[in-house]
Order: C-alpha cells, then structure tokens, then sequence
C-alpha cells in the first residue's frame, strides 16, 4: 500500500485526476495512481523512453528439452533436492512443467510496445501450483506465521517521510490508516485514460476483507487471495518452500506447451465459444454482462485449465513474477541467440512511473477487457509496486528442482 503514499513527479499527467478522486490522501498521497498506471495496458508504453544505462542478466545456451521426471496426476513425488524446504509435492496442487525453448514476446494489434521484440528463451522444467494461492492457503500460511500483510499495516510516517520530498508536511494521523484499493465500477461510460474514476481508496481493505470492513471471505475460501503486495507474496513462498516464477516461467507455463499461441488455451479470442477465463465482457468500466458467470473473482479452478493443466492463467486475478519490470529487456535479450532461464533486469524502470521500482504481473485480471487492458494474453506484461496490493492482485508459486 505504500505505493499511495509517496510522492509523484510533477510531470505525471494523471496525477491531478488521482488527487480529484482520492482526497483523503491527496496531500502527501498524489501517487495513488502509479499502480493503476500499470493496469492503463493498451497503449500505455507508446511513449517509452530509450533507457540509458541499462544492465541486464541473462545468458546463452542450450535448451533443455529432456523431462528430468514427469510424474501422473495425483502421484506424490518427494524431491530429490534437499534445497527445498517442502520435502514433498502434491501433485494435486502442483504440476509439473516441462522444461523447453520457446520464442517469447508477442505479435499482433493486441500486443503492447513492451512486449517486442520476441526473442529465443529456454527454461528447465519447474513444478508450478495448479491455481492461484487461495484465500484459505493463504490464511493457513497467516495461522502458522502470524504474518501481517502490507495492506495491514498503518504507514509509518517515519518511513514514509524518506520516500516524499523534504519538507512534506507529516498527514493528519486520520489519514495514514491501512487499506488498500478496491474496484468501484463507474455508472455510466467514462473516459478510460482516467483510471481514478475506478478505483476507491478503502480504509481496512485487506485480504480478510476484500471489500473493505464490512466484507468478509465467509464462502471464499477457494477464491484467489487478493490486495497481496509482492512482498507478501514471496514470504508465503518462503513460508512454503516455493518461489514466484520469473516471467519466462510464467510464460512457458501460461502457453501450455503450444506456438506463438496468443491466450493459454490457443488462438480463439476470449469472447468466442464457451467462456475461457474469468474477465470483464461488456463495457468497461461499468456494464459488465457477466457472460462468463462471474463479475468480480471467481472460485479458482472455475474454468478448463490450459494443456499443462494450469487453470486461470488467463484472468482472474494477476499474478506476481519474481522480475524486475523494466520495459525494453526484451531488446536487451533478443541480442542472444537463446537466453536461457532469464532472470529479469538487475533493475526495474517504467517510463509511467519512473521514479517508482516494480515488479512483473502476469495474467490478467476479472477486469480485463479488450476496451482496455487484454492481459489475459500471455505474453501481456504488467508492472506493479512490490510493497502494493489491490483487489485484484494474487499469485501462485512454483518449486524449482534444483
Ligand atoms: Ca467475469
Ligand atoms: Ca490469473
């Protein structure tokens, strides 16, 4: 939730429709909108600037297409790794991922500008969770740990003061409160490059309360966990024994073992035939026809899983990589002939927020829509501030073999 709390660049074009909609924070909070930049998708890298000193990590071989072991559906594989802190995997819940080479990156009208160019990528072969983290995984993880979420958490103005300008005078203690921000659709057609219009600020908004406090997850305990910061994401990874997969995991995983397909189930458009993923059909922001059957989140495992066996890799809710965002890295790995297991920038930059570091999304969310955002391709690229969670911000983890 710190995200909103720090400060914006006087140049940011949308910060004075951020300031308009978001008063209770608008005297140290003009910021509010730099994690909705990151969901502002078609179009929104057009303007990228050439990045001047840049390094990136990466590194060229072979690719790995041997499967090291494939286990059947249901079959309890124990690791033969002692690095992993979960000795064994569920195969239930976890599937495996078979390493190989593909071209990442996308093509067509659809694709945003930091998705070019596609480049060569190889991956080894991961287990990966079958569906997004769970609101009842994820209050397992809270019983065991006593972890508190960001979105928890009151800012601490002593921290939050290093992150806004000197001499910014400390809020009124009623204003740096916890919450998070939690969609409120419009009533009528807006203009879709005001994202505020949106999204509310809500005081208590967390993932216990989805909605604010007067929500509860009373019958959602197979719904994805949201208002998750990627920070909170990794400690429940840490908690059990798994990571975030990098962006080129991500990738693999969501294409389902298919070419250049453009969604996780292939090439036919979202809308068409039966429904596919969980997102918004309609007009956005404020008609949504439901035609899928759900208008915000839906139980996870509600739709046909990809070829992997992989479900909502397309919507639902987005899902946190372990990569730095950074929107030209793609130019930097299409330099190699194959870039094998990248793991994202050693830096992030996003030309919308550049004084902001981020992290990847991936997936899509129940909010995406052609109109404006067709994340749920899979080679859609999303940013996010680690330490911010919104109401459609989950994850899944994976375990690597070795
Ligand atoms: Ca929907
Ligand atoms: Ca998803």
């Amino acid at each position: 939730m710190f995200q909103y709390f720090r400060n914006m660049p006087e140049e940011r074009k949308s910060s004075q429709a951020v300031r308009a909609s978001i008063r209770p924070l608008q005297h140290l909070l003009p910021s509010v909108c730099l994690a909705f930049s990151l969901y502002a998708c078609t179009g929104s890298t057009s303007d990228t600037p050439s990045i001047a000193d840049e390094r990136m990590t990466c590194c060229s071989g072979e690719a790995e297409r041997p499967l090291p072991y494939a286990p059947r559906d249901n079959e309890t594989v124990a690791l033969d790794s002692t690095a992993h802190r979960s000795p064994v995997i569920d195969t239930l819940s976890m599937v495996w991922i078979p390493g190989g080479a593909f071209m990442m990156g996308a093509e067509g009208k659809l694709a945003r500008k930091d998705e070019f160019p596609k480049h060569r990528v190889a991956v080894d072969g991961f287990w990966m969770d079958r569906h997004e983290v769970t609101n009842a995984e994820f209050r397992t993880f809270v019983e065991a740990t006593s972890y508190v979420t960001i979105a928890e958490k009151a800012p601490d103005w002593e921290e939050l003061k290093t992150q806004v300008p000197p001499g910014t005078p400390k809020p009124h203690d009623s204003l740096l409160v916890a919450g998070s921000l939690v969609f409120s659709p419009t009533e009528e057609q807006v203009n879709l490059n005001d994202f505020s219009q949106w999204w509310r600020w809500q005081p208590g908004a967390n993932w216990r309360h989805p909605e604010g406090p007067n929500s509860n997850l009373e019958g959602k305990e197979d719904y994805p966990v949201v208002h998750i910061a990627w920070y909170d994401a990794v400690a429940y990874c840490q908690w059990a024994g798994k990571s975030l997969p990098t962006e080129a995991e991500w990738e693999w995983a969501a294409r389902g073992g298919l070419d250049d397909n453009t969604y996780p189930w292939g090439m036919e458009h979202i809308d068409m035939g039966e429904a596919k993923a969980n997102s918004w059909q309609g007009s956005f922001p404020y008609d949504n026809t439901q035609n899928d059957g759900f208008y915000g989140t839906a139980p996870v495992k509600s739709f046909a899983p990809n070829a992997y066996g992989l479900y909502d890799m397309a919507g639902n809710v987005w899902e946190w990589c372990q990569d730095w965002y950074h929107p030209e890295y793609y130019g930097q790995l299409a330099k190699n002939n194959l870039s094998q297991n990248p793991l994202g920038p050693d830096s992030s930059f996003d030309p919308n927020d550049p004084y902001a570091i981020k992290k990847v999304q991936r997936g899509g969310s129940f909010l995406c829509n052609d109109s404006y955002c067709s994340s749920y391709r899979v080679s859609a690229r999303m940013s996010g501030s680690p330490d911010t969670g919104l109401s459609h911000n989950g994850f899944r983890c994976i375990i690597r073999k070795n």
